[in-house]
């Protein structure tokens, strides 16, 4: 009778979960499933305490039951001495001792039982995005980025985590565990993706006003296609001729003034808080722009990446992300606004 009990909650449980999943109204993480390592371990460990618990549950309420309504007989039996002492202290020292050794066990695993890692990412919390530098092996800097972290599939990857303002939480809930970014210390977390996609991350320890618009992209690449993003981003800033499109006569003249004005806007209104390396661009406070036209998404998660999101976030950021450090560019004349944004699209 307790079995096909527990039978039916755990039926209902997974039809209900199914059910939620095709509609597409649970967060990625439950409906596509873990898809790292440290995911799929958290996964692991989560069943087993819900079965466990639910197990539990079903046979101490059983036992209240025949508390409350049994027999004399049934009732008399469950205040023997030896029934007190067995369900009430040595089962669940035993139980939860189990357990304990269980989820301890699994801590190596999810952090690659000492594997080497293939690539190291420095992610610092600001107010509110995310500062992202990669290292190569000998742990020279290559490039910075920020809010849009790409990471080769089935290799595992350190990041380095960090805040020079407040607390922060790092947490990519398809891949891993969330892990803080705290200031005066680096937490280490090392990830491997076994598939490749696009998992989405999200600040997740209260930072703030913008807390909610603090999110990120981890796109996780085949080696080759993760090879070729990598030596895009260590290159500096071009404006390549394929952008000013050489195929046809008067565009191409009509264009190259706009990108050539975008980019003197640029080092007038904005060169002293971003860095576009390859121009004389080096400011530290926002984001690194030398590649922000390959990004996926704009300020954190907030806007989609397009020429017309560009100018909107420029014009608009205080209204976009109120109590952002950058101003809202609202008094640019609306040439330059489309030169600039035209500019920073173009550094793909
Ligand atoms: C006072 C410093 C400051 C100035 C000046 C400034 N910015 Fe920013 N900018 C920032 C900060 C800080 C952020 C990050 C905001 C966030 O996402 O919360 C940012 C974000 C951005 C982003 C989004 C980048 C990304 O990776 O998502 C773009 C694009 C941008 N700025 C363009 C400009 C342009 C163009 C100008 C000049 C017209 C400019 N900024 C001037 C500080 C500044
Ligand atoms: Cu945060």
């Amino acid at each position: 009778m307790l079995t096909r009990g527990m039978a039916a909650i755990l039926s209902y449980v997974l039809a209900t979960a199914q059910a939620d999943s095709a509609g597409t109204r649970l967060p990625a993480a439950i409906s596509r499933g873990p898809a790292g390592d440290g995911a799929h371990v958290i996964a692991d460990i989560s069943q087993v305490l819900f079965i466990g618990a639910t197990a539990i549950f079903v046979v101490v309420f059983a036992l209240v039951a025949v508390a409350l309504f049994g027999p004399a007989a049934a009732r008399r039996r469950l205040s023997s001495p030896a029934l007190i002492v067995g369900a009430g202290i040595a089962f669940p020292v035993v139980a939860l001792t189990a357990l304990l050794v269980y989820a301890l066990s699994t801590g190596p695993s999810m952090a690659g039982d000492g594997a080497k890692p293939a690539v190291r990412i420095a992610v610092k919390g600001e107010l509110w995005w995310w500062r992202v530098r990669y290292h190569d092996a000998s742990g020279a800097v290559l490039f910075d980025t920020a809010n849009d972290i790409r990471i080769p599939v089935g290799a595992w990857v350190e990041f380095e985590l960090s805040s020079d303002n407040v607390i922060h939480s790092f947490w990519v809930p398809e891949l891993a565990g969330k892990l803080d970014m705290i200031p005066g210390r680096v937490n280490r977390l090392r990830v491997r993706a076994q598939a490749a996609g696009t998992f989405t991350g999200q600040c997740a320890e209260y930072c703030g006003a913008q807390h909610a618009n603090m999110k990120f992209n981890v796109v996780a690449l085949e080696p080759d296609a993760y090879q070729a993003w990598q030596d895009a981003q260590v290159r500096p800033a071009e404006v390549r001729p394929a952008q000013v499109r050489p195929a046809e006569a008067p565009p191409a003249e009509a264009s190259a003034p706009t990108l050539h004005q975008g980019a003197q806007v640029f080092q007038q209104a904005c060169a002293q808080c971003h860095t576009v390396r390859g121009t004389a661009a080096r400011g530290t406070l926002g984001p690194d722009l030398t590649h922000v036209g390959s990004r996926l998404s704009l300020a954190a998660g907030v806007l989609p990446n397009n020429v017309g999101a560009l100018a909107g976030w420029i014009a608009d950021s205080q209204h976009i992300k109120p109590g952002n450090p950058m101003p809202s560019f609202n008094q640019l004349p609306g040439e330059d606004l489309r030169a600039v944004a035209r500019y920073l699209e173009s550094l793909k």
